[in-house]
């Protein structure tokens, strides 16, 4: 548009490129998916403008229900994430997703695979669905997940749904990140063993079988609901659930909410609720006091601190205890 003297106005950044913080969540406060997509491409980046992020958007902290969903690859986790965002839609909630992917977000097969699955709800303004990289992360989760998880929060989803694919790892970070965990597994894969080897049997919350249009379906629950009676339980402590499901039929999607909000009502009557959020908060505090340690310990390496005191340790002038006690003091000024 021009104004009468022909002149075009000096258009403002557009939100794709905007590092203006107060507008961007204003914006996706106000909904606008344009502007929740620019934050969490701005914290999976790890950009600068991180911490005022973090900031603006700590007054919703704890507004949404973060569900975690994982399981071998190919179980159903993003058939499963699309008809449950259909059935808290259909309550009428505000969905986020975040598909955790373990390769690039760009060149990730299964990115591709999640966003043909998921385009039921591209055009539903209650819903956010985004794939993020865990590349260059150890865990496995992207580091910057929790931080995404706050953008959704503040874009005000009542309900965040995080699929991470299990990989080792990447369950029991699932697992400390949600609310609740759903352990997803199939018959004839040997899930169910495995889960009991790679420690999954304590992070679950509730096991869905799903496929269970395939044949070996009821053994699987058998031995999972055979292994979660196994398991030594206090009085109130929640035993974990196992729901069948059909997900590519939508069979059972029902079920599974029922037991997400069965677990939610059990956290909150414990207590437990709290109890994960405060540990969740204290994991994030200690992974980012450590990040910008690391970073200090890295410039040190390269500046005159860490090469003066190897020399004088090699020397035998001072001993590598000391030298470090040196260092970490510079460390912190
Ligand atoms: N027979 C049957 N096939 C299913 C069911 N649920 C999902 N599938 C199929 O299983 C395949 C994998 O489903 P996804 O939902 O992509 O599985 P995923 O766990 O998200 O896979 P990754 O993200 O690649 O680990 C697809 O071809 C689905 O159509 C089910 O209940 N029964
Ligand atoms: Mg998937």
């Amino acid at each position: 548009m021009s104004d009468v003297n022909g002149s075009v106005p000096a258009a403002a950044t557009p939100v794709r490129r905007s590092r203006d913080v107060p507008m961007l969540v204003d914006r996706a406060r106000a909904g606008d998916h344009r502007a929740v997509a620019r934050l969490i491409t701005l914290v999976e980046s790890g950009d600068e403008t991180l911490p005022a992020i973090a900031a603006a958007l700590a007054p919703y902290a704890g507004q949404a229900q973060v569900v975690g969903l994982t399981g071998s690859p190919g179980v159903g986790k993003s058939t499963t994430t699309n008809e449950l965002v259909r059935a808290l839609r259909a309550r009428g909630r505000r969905v986020g997703v975040l598909a955790i992917d373990p390769s690039s977000p760009f060149t990730g097969g299964a990115i591709l695979g999640d966003r043909v699955r998921m385009q039921d709800h591209a055009t539903d303004p209650g819903v956010y669905i985004r794939s993020m990289s865990s590349r260059g992360h150890l865990g496995g989760l992207s580091a910057a997940t929790p931080q995404a998880v706050r953008v959704l929060e503040g874009a005000g989803c009542d309900v965040v749904l995080v699929e991470t694919v299990g990989v080792g790892q990447a369950e029991v970070e699932v697992a400390s990140l949600a609310d609740t965990t759903l352990v997803l597994l199939a018959p004839g894969m040997g899930d169910a063993i495995q889960a009991v080897k790679a420690g999954i049997l304590e992070i679950a919350d509730v096991f869905v079988v799903n496929k269970a249009d395939r044949d070996g379906a009821d053994a699987t629950v058998r031995d999972i609901q055979g292994m979660i009676a196994l398991g030594e339980r206090g009085p109130g402590e929640w035993r974990p659930q196992v729901v069948r499901a059909v997900a590519v039929r939508g069979e059972g999607v029902d079920d599974i909410a029922a037991a997400i909000d069965k677990h939610r009502g059990w956290l909150v009557e414990h207590d437990e609720l709290r109890r994960r959020r405060e540990a969740r908060a204290a994991a994030e505090i200690e992974a980012i006091a450590l990040g910008v340690l690391r970073a200090r310990i890295g410039s040190l390496r390269d500046g005159t601190q860490l090469p003066a005191l190897a020399a004088e340790v090699a020397a035998g002038a001072t001993d590598p205890y000391a030298a470090a006690n040196t260092l970490l003091t510079q460390l912190t000024r």
